[in-house]
């Protein structure tokens, strides 16, 4: 048995409603999975509301919140899947809003490799690195557990999970780095980083966590970089898919990483008026 209701408040004088509210289940046609569905367009005080929870998992599949004259199109929603993460779109405004989210996915630009690091260069990376925990726990300091649960964008992972992944990144990252200074071209393992946002601990611990963890591990990374030489930089390992790579390119990578994330949080607070 499966309910909708809808609530419509007119004026009128006006032709469209002032207030709409669409609350029950919604059948999402390409899964044939029924989805619970909150949506509120309030043209009186020009906000829009979605919200679209997946039942069997009680994740939230879509959440949107803006004022309304920013939302563009009520078209029928569907579900889409890409790179084995569910996104949700409203069908509409594909084109807008696939150029928006790659624009949310990487809100500080793309990762570019570098090279040839000078002191002064590898020593800012380095104190990059040095604060990203302070700067992801300020990030995230002061949310609820309403928006600790809330994707960063469309089809994106919670707030809660982006903490949790990069304690899941920077463990491997600092493992890699003492590979390669006590190995010769050892070869790293891969993780599937997906897969390891979905477990258990990565979706529903608080971030405090993996802020702690991250504390613990970068004070140990970054004690470990500031005692390498241009020459420990230039050690290499070997990367099943990427081939051979350098410490001092990774030196970049991880530099880049933690603002990266720390920045999905810091805009997404933005976006939503968040404190
Ligand atoms: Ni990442």
């Amino acid at each position: 048995m499966h309910d909708k209701i809808g609530l419509k408040a007119r004026d009128l004088k006006r032709k469209k409603p002032f207030l709409e509210v669409i609350s029950g289940d919604d059948l999402h046609r390409k899964s044939g999975v029924w989805m619970k569905i909150d949506r509120v367009i309030d043209r009186a005080r020009n906000w829009y509301r979605e919200m679209v929870v997946d039942p069997r998992t009680g994740k939230v599949v879509h959440h949107c919140e803006e004022p309304l004259t920013q939302h563009h199109g009520h078209g029928s929603a569907r579900l889409k899947e890409n790179a084995g993460v569910s996104a949700y779109r409203q069908t509409k405004t594909q084109e807008s809003e696939d150029s928006m989210a790659s624009d949310l996915r990487y809100p500080i630009g793309k990762f570019q490799w570098e090279e040839n690091l000078n002191d002064e260069r590898r020593r800012v990376l380095i104190d990059q690195i040095a604060e990203t925990p302070a700067k992801m726990r300020a990030a995230v300091m002061g949310l609820n557990e309403k928006q600790l649960e809330t994707p960063y964008r469309e089809g994106g992972w919670t707030v809660q999970q982006v903490v949790h992944h990069l304690a899941d990144s920077h463990m491997n990252a600092y493992v890699r780095f003492k590979l390669a200074l006590t190995e010769k071209e050892p070869t790293i393992k891969p993780y599937d980083q997906e897969r390891w946002a979905e477990t258990a601990d990565a979706r529903t611990l608080p971030p405090e966590v993996s802020l702690t963890l991250l504390d613990s591990l970068h004070g140990r990374w970054v004690t470990l970089l500031r005692s390498m030489t241009k020459q420990d930089f230039l050690r290499i390992l070997r990367h099943p898919e990427l081939g051979t790579v350098t410490l001092e390119r990774y030196l970049g990578l991880y530099a880049w990483h933690g603002r990266h994330h720390t920045a999905h949080i810091t805009e997404l607070k933005q976006r939503m008026g968040w404190k």
